[in-house]
């Protein structure tokens, strides 16, 4: 007679941490990962400015991914300085595993070196992700082979595509730890409940996100840089209505000129898309209410 020995179901949890160099994709594979918006994404780098930490659960157990932003290596500004502080901060919090995300696209330079040079001090299990594989116009993968002889663990994937990320995710099961009752857990009860996937922001930030995201798409240079959104009310109406007020601050009036546009239409611009997209995100009609204002201060007190 053949027993058949049920393997109890092991059950993982823990905390995976993404680092790398701006602009590398770490914002979109959480998206991809999670599958839904969690963290906004822009083709210009130093999109994210302080950590999205966001829940992926599946029948496996479930991981607590954090995107962090990306690390540069000279920071110029009040803001680039705070913006790598608080990389800094959750690199050094209790973290399980660490995925270190590689763009091949763009050359290895002081800023890969200096990221590396972080990643080494981190003593935890460490992925070496190769992002953008979809797009081999202009590679410069030979520039960071030496890496995958460092890193055992390595893999090549498209975020944007969501190629080959499965393995990823099969990877973090096997090294996270297994879900315990004795320490503090890593999910609360009422993040085991909660359906929407961040646990760090409230949604007056997670709006204001959306909204600073269509400024890096749609603005020029140096405008997403000089530039933050704050939500200040957001309150139902009546007949579904999400009503929304929101400032856009800058620091010079220069900038302000040309985040409103020539009779308004840029700023118009701007919150028509992310109208669409809230109301897309809350199922809800939305009336936002945007205004600029100057504030040279802004970046003292936020993001
Ligand atoms: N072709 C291609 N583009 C990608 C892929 N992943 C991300 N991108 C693009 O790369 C750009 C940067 O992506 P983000 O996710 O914002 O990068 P990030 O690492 O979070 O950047 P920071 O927040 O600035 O540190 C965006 O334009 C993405 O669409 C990918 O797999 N393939
Ligand atoms: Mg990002």
């Amino acid at each position: 007679m053949k027993i058949n020995f049920i393997q109890p179901n092991i059950i993982k949890e823990g905390k995976v941490l993404l680092i790398g160099r701006p602009n590398v994709g770490k914002s979109t594979f959480v998206n991809t990962v999670i599958g839904q918006k969690v963290a906004i994404t822009s083709p210009k780098p130093q999109t994210t400015r302080f950590p999205i930490k966001a829940i992926y659960k599946e029948e496996r157990g479930a991981i607590l991914f954090v995107d962090t932003p990306g690390l540069f290596g000279k920071t110029h500004d009040l803001l680039s300085r705070r913006i790598n502080e608080q990389t800094y901060r959750v690199i050094n919090d209790e973290i399980d595993v660490v995925i270190y995300m590689i763009d091949h696209t763009r050359k290895r330079d002081f800023e890969e070196a200096h990221v590396l040079g972080i990643v080494r001090k981190i003593h935890k299990p460490i992925l070496l992700v190769v992002n953008k594989i979809d797009d081999q116009e202009k590679s410069f993968l030979p520039q960071y082979m030496f890496m995958e002889e460092e890193f055992k663990d390595h893999y090549q994937i498209s975020s944007l595509k969501s190629l080959h990320i499965k393995p990823v995710i099969n990877r973090l099961f096997e090294l996270l730890p297994e879900k315990s009752t004795k320490k503090t857990p890593l999910l609360s009860e009422a993040d085991e409940e909660r359906v929407y996937p961040i646990v760090n922001i409230d949604s007056k930030t997670f709006i204001a996100e959306l909204i600073r995201e269509k400024v890096f798409l749609m603005m020029g240079e140096e405008i997403p840089y000089t530039t933050t959104v704050v939500v200040d009310e957001i309150k139902n109406r009546s007949n579904d209505l999400l009503y929304i007020k929101a400032r856009m601050l800058t620091t010079t009036d220069r900038y302000k000129k040309m985040l409103i546009g020539a009779g308004g239409r840029k700023i118009k611009e701007v919150g028509s898309y992310a109208r669409k997209e809230i109301a897309l995100a809350t199922g809800k009609k939305v009336y936002l209410d945007l205004t600029i204002h100057t504030d040279p201060h802004w970046q003292e007190i936020y993001y």
